[in-house]
């Protein structure tokens, strides 16, 4: 990863090489942590934090849902992003908010443990390659299932449910593909490792429904949002692996991996199409303030220069 120059840790810049936690942080023994993926794209009007509170508003009900009261509000976690954005002077980067149970007592209830808070920024390129972009990448249906509801939450973004992540990207990395699709316990398609999952089939969109144990996500929901502005009908209900062998096209979201078609699943060629590359090119040109549509889905780090 790039080096930056400073990390917000509990109310504080930091330098990069000092912000540091206890090895008995119960965050590292058991993956009791929460945490957030964003952007901050350079638009013609300054950096632009693309949906912000929405990442934010997500990391609060993320640390709800493992009991964990964050000692900051919305409010000062956004300012705390601006502040750091500030602080390392990049026009563009991803900015990772976490919130952790710190070092306390080890023992697996986190009764008692102080929750520590870190935002950090870098730059971050395509996450699945310039070249993934533009001509799609490949993915493999895991062996590995993905976490259910009553498993853990999976409508929290927690550093635990990862574990699961990791597996599927690991196993088809290992196998040669570039990505891992999971499926739920009853074989619905869920998430990709760190995407969401959609197809085209004659001219529509499709997409799993939170039933199927899926992020909700930032991006997915950009993407229907735009897709449905752009005319075309988008369903989300349950899907299973052979929709995906029958598709017209199919592409994957998520702030990392941005609109990321998938051109092949496991070896069934698809192919990256017309709509998929439209979408992208869409949601692209909105993240990067290119598209007074969606304005307000950009926030901005800096003050806007006045209107010439
Ligand atoms: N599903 C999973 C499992 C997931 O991790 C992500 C985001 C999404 C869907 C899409 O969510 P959204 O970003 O709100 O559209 N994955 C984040 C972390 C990736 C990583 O490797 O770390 C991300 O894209 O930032």
């Amino acid at each position: 990863m790039r080096e930056t120059e400073k990390i917000w840790m509990n109310g504080e810049l930091v330098d990069w090489n000092d912000a540091r936690v206890h090895v008995g942080a119960h965050g590292l023994h058991y993956g009791s942590g929460v945490f957030e993926g964003i952007r901050a794209y350079d638009t013609p009007k300054g950096t632009a934090v693309f949906r912000l509170t929405d990442h934010l508003k997500r990391f609060d009900n993320s640390a709800r849902l493992l009991h964990m009261a964050l000692p900051y509000s919305i409010e000062d976690l956004r300012a705390a992003c601006n502040e750091l954005i500030a602080a390392n002077g990049l026009p563009e980067c991803y900015l990772r908010p976490i919130a952790f149970y710190g070092y306390g007592e080890l023992g697996v209830s986190a009764m008692g443990n102080p929750i520590d808070v870190v935002i950090m920024s870098w730059p971050w390129g395509a996450y699945l390659g310039e070249e993934g972009l533009k001509k799609g990448i490949s993915a493999k249906i895991s062996s590995w299932q993905r976490i259910g509801p009553n498993v853990i939450p999976h409508v929290a973004k927690a550093t635990g449910v990862y574990l699961n992540s990791m597996l599927a990207v690991t196993e088809a990395n290992r196998a040669g593909y570039d990505e891992a699709i999971l499926l739920t316990g009853d074989g619905f398609i869920a998430d990709g490792s760190g995407e969401n999952v959609f197809l085209v089939k004659d001219g529509e969109l499709f997409t799993p429904d939170h039933s199927a144990s899926i992020l909700p996500g930032i991006t997915r929901d950009t993407v229907i949002q735009i897709a449905q502005y752009l005319g075309y009908r988008v369903h989300e209900k349950p899907l299973i692996r052979s929709d995906l062998y029958l598709a017209d096209e199919a592409f994957m979201t998520g702030t990392a991996a941005e609109v990321t078609p998938l051109r092949a699943v496991d070896d069934v060629e698809i192919g990256v199409g017309p709509i998929t590359l439209e979408i992208q090119e869409n949601y692209l040109d909105t993240a990067r303030g290119r598209s007074e549509r969606w304005a307000q889905w950009l926030e901005y780090a800096t003050p806007a220069p006045a209107e010439a």
